[in-house]
């Protein structure tokens, strides 16, 4: 009955003419005849289950589902390559380490860690920053974050942390975020973790896109020459655009304006062909560093100051290859920190210990089985030999009868008796020294909570401290219990004075709760170190960065050309925001199509914007609320405004066009104002500004 197939509209788009070799199957490859009815008793009767063909369909549909990460679920994967620039033979045997301009295959998986998979991206929270290097001795996982410390120095409080800072189990909110009784509660009574807690509040936790963030190995790792020596190592991902974060009133704004901020950003820049970088920079150090270091590098909460151990640089990551499908390669990719090739090997941080034991756990029960390394996204690129056979969906499976280690098969040439373990080029653990009593104890080593809290604080900008400050009075204002507050504050107190009041003040505190007992009196003197501000190491131009110009008709043609010519000139992207997508005529007659409607391209969501249309159409949208919004918010979040006078009747209804400061540039001084505004933008933001409304 072909012409019960068409009943629904456009159905001649279902079918496939006879002998058309892409003809639809079932899983099992039978070629189906149609995929938009179920087999019915009757025109308007019961559906029979005898339909293997839309049973086997709704089937697969309800199995569509793996269990999501139980931390990191929201995550962002690309593929990469990493180029060794500089050998490292005295520190490690790894030939990852060893081939100066060998690239190695990589897959990177950026995440945040609290919100399930649908969060939105810009919550405040730690950023995973995961990849897998796929080397010729096998996976190597460097599975880090995008801050070198922890919350917690013992794997056996990970459970307690994570269901603290995961929605309340009784009513299930809040999604994605620290900012409640249950987090600060565990946190406050957990001193160690009062060192991530200065990070967390900082703009680490709000970066502006994944292009511009570092990352860390965390952990002290190990490196072993040929020799079998062994040196501390930690490893370093610098970015090569600088790092660049936002400020939490706009975080709040693109979360709502776009969740996907992040994710959409890596697909663009890569879908564009600005493949971003990382270089890989490690900070090497023996044991009798170790022995005198202040702290112990067995803790997580604590970091090696780059200007203590510089950070040295040996190779490149770039990234460059979106995926080609968001499960087959996001979803089901499986880190592992034990994943380690020969010349890496791990410490006795009992944190990292711990998550030697989770990882393998977690991808069991996600990805059904054992043989998640025949997915092609975990696979090895190298050859891979065992005697491991069968389990779930086993894909790669062994010929011949030996699947056992000895044997005897294969006579004389020995060809048919499988693999052999091979002494000199297989891995060997470092024989450190293992000795003592079994204890449940923390090493007291271990108990300084709150010095290097104070040196990453001290560190910062005013303008960054500001914002911790503030980060901490709203996160600590959102706790209903007052004691929780006062708690937190009693900690701020040893970590710096000034700190604690202005938390204490934001939240109307009548006086200073009493410090908590330190486990051991903090150093108070350790010295600032630089490399721990974004600020002062941001970027220097606009690469990478995005400028959304708003337009509207009569916009002058000349600089609107000008300031794209400029802002790709110096390697940034441009967006054209006009009140209809369709665009906007220019003063020249010329249609300019838009990238963004006003209300779906906010000026949260640039680096920096620009203004330019005539005055009738400053006069027209200066009642529009998007319009009003993007000039206002731009003023309020710093960013470096372009303008041209005619958009006065716009500026003053926004409120800033009496504010107008050195963070403005008139674009009408001539075609050199684009270069120069652009050149301004180089810096991050007009911090002065924030500082004057302080004041
Ligand atoms: Fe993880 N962590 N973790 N973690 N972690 C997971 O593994 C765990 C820790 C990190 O993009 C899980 O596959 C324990 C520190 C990243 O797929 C799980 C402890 C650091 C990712 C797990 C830690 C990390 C994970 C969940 C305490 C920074 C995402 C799903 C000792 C150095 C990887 C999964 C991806 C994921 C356990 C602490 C980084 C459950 C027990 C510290 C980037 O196995």
């Amino acid at each position: 009955m072909p012409d019960q197939l068409n009943l629904d509209e456009g159905g001649a788009n279902h079918q496939k003419p006879e002998g058309d070799d892409d003809v639809m199957t079932t899983a099992q490859g039978h070629p189906v005849a149609d995929d938009q009815n179920w087999l019915t008793a009757g025109e308007r009767g019961p559906q029979l289950l005898e339909d293997h063909i839309a049973r086997e369909k709704i089937f697969h549909f309800d199995h569509e589902r793996i269990p999501e990460r139980v931390v990191h679920a929201r995550g962002y994967g690309v593929h990469g390559h990493f180029e060794l620039k500089k050998a490292i033979p005295q520190y490690s045997r790894a030939r990852i380490f060893n081939e100066e301009g060998v690239k190695t295959p990589t897959f990177t998986r950026f995440s945040t860690v609290a919100g399930n998979k649908g969060s939105p991206d810009l919550a405040r929270d730690v950023r995973g920053f995961a990849t897998k290097f796929y080397t010729q001795e096998g996976n190597w996982d460097l599975v880090g974050n995008n801050i070198p410390v922890f919350f917690i120095q013992d794997a056996i409080k990970f459970p307690d942390l994570i269901h603290a800072a995961k929605p309340a189990p009784d009513r299930g909110f809040p999604q994605a975020q620290t900012a409640h009784d249950n987090f600060w509660d565990f946190v406050t009574l957990s001193p160690e973790s009062m060192h991530m807690i200065m990070w967390i509040m900082s703009d680490r936790t709000i970066p502006r896109s994944f292009r511009f963030m570092e990352g860390f190995g965390v952990h002290t790792f190990r490196l072993v020459n040929e020799d079998g020596e062994s040196h501390f190592v930690k490893f370093h991902w610098k970015p090569k655009l600088g790092l660049q974060s936002v400020i939490w009133n706009e975080a709040l704004k693109v979360n709502g304006m776009d969740p996907d901020f992040h994710r959409r950003d890596m697909w663009d820049a890569i879908d564009a062909g600005d493949f971003p970088q990382w270089d890989l920079g490690i900070q090497v150090f023996d044991e009798e560093f170790a022995e005198q270091f202040e702290f112990d590098v067995l803790d997580a909460t604590k970091i090696i100051p780059e200007e203590q151990v510089p950070v040295e640089i040996i190779g490149t990551l770039t990234l460059d290859a979106n995926v080609d499908n968001f499960f087959a390669e996001t979803e089901q990719v499986a880190f592992c920190t034990q994943n380690i090739v020969p010349g890496i090997d791990h410490s006795d941080d009992p944190l990292l210990q711990g998550r030697n034991f989770s990882y393998l756990d977690t991808q069991l029960k996600r990805l059904g089985g054992p043989n998640f390394t025949h997915l092609p996204i975990n696979a090895p690129k190298c050859p891979v030999r065992h005697f491991q056979q069968d389990g779930h969906m086993a894909m790669t499976n062994p010929k011949g009868r030996a699947n056992y280690e000895p044997n005897s098969w294969g006579g004389d040439t020995g060809e048919d008796r499988g693999p052999r373990a091979c002494p000199n080029r297989g891995f060997e653990s470092y024989p450190a020294k293992v000795s003592g009593p079994k204890l449940r104890i923390r090493s007291e080593t271990f108990a300084d909570h709150y010095s290097q809290a104070r040196q990453f604080y001290i560190s910062q900008t005013p303008v960054e401290q500001t914002h911790m400050a503030n980060a901490l009075t709203f996160e600590l204002s959102k706790c209903e219990r007052p004691d929780i507050r006062e708690r937190m504050v009693g900690h701020l107190r040893h970590i710096d004075e000034d700190l604690a009041k202005e938390v204490a003040d934001g939240l109307g505190l009548t006086s200073m709760p009493d410090k908590v007992v330190a486990a051991r009196q903090p150093v108070a003197d350790l010295p600032e170190s630089p490399a721990l501000s974004i600020i002062k190491n941001g970027p220097d131009s606009f690469k990478g960065r995005k400028l959304g110009v708003y337009i509207a008709e009569g916009a002058d043609a000349d600089i609107v050309k000008a300031l794209k010519e400029a802002a790709t000139g110096a390697g940034g992207m441009v967006e054209i925001v006009a009140p209809h997508v369709s665009g906007a005529k220019l003063s020249d007659g010329t249609l300019m199509p838009a990238d963004e409607k006003i209300d779906g391209g906010p000026s949260v969501t640039y680096d920096a914007v620009a203004v330019v249309m005539n005055e009738e159409s400053a006069r027209r949208y200066n009642t529009d609320k998007p319009s009003v919004d993007f000039v206002n918010d731009a003023f309020a979040h710093a960013k470096f405004v372009a303008y041209v006078p005619e958009v006065r009747p716009l500026f003053e209804t926004a409120g800033v066009w009496d504010w107008m400061d050195d963070g403005f540039v008139d674009l009408s001084r001539g075609t050199e104002a684009a270069d120069d505004f652009i050149q301004k933008c180089g810096k991050l933001r007009f911090w002065d500004r924030e500082s004057v409304k302080q004041d």
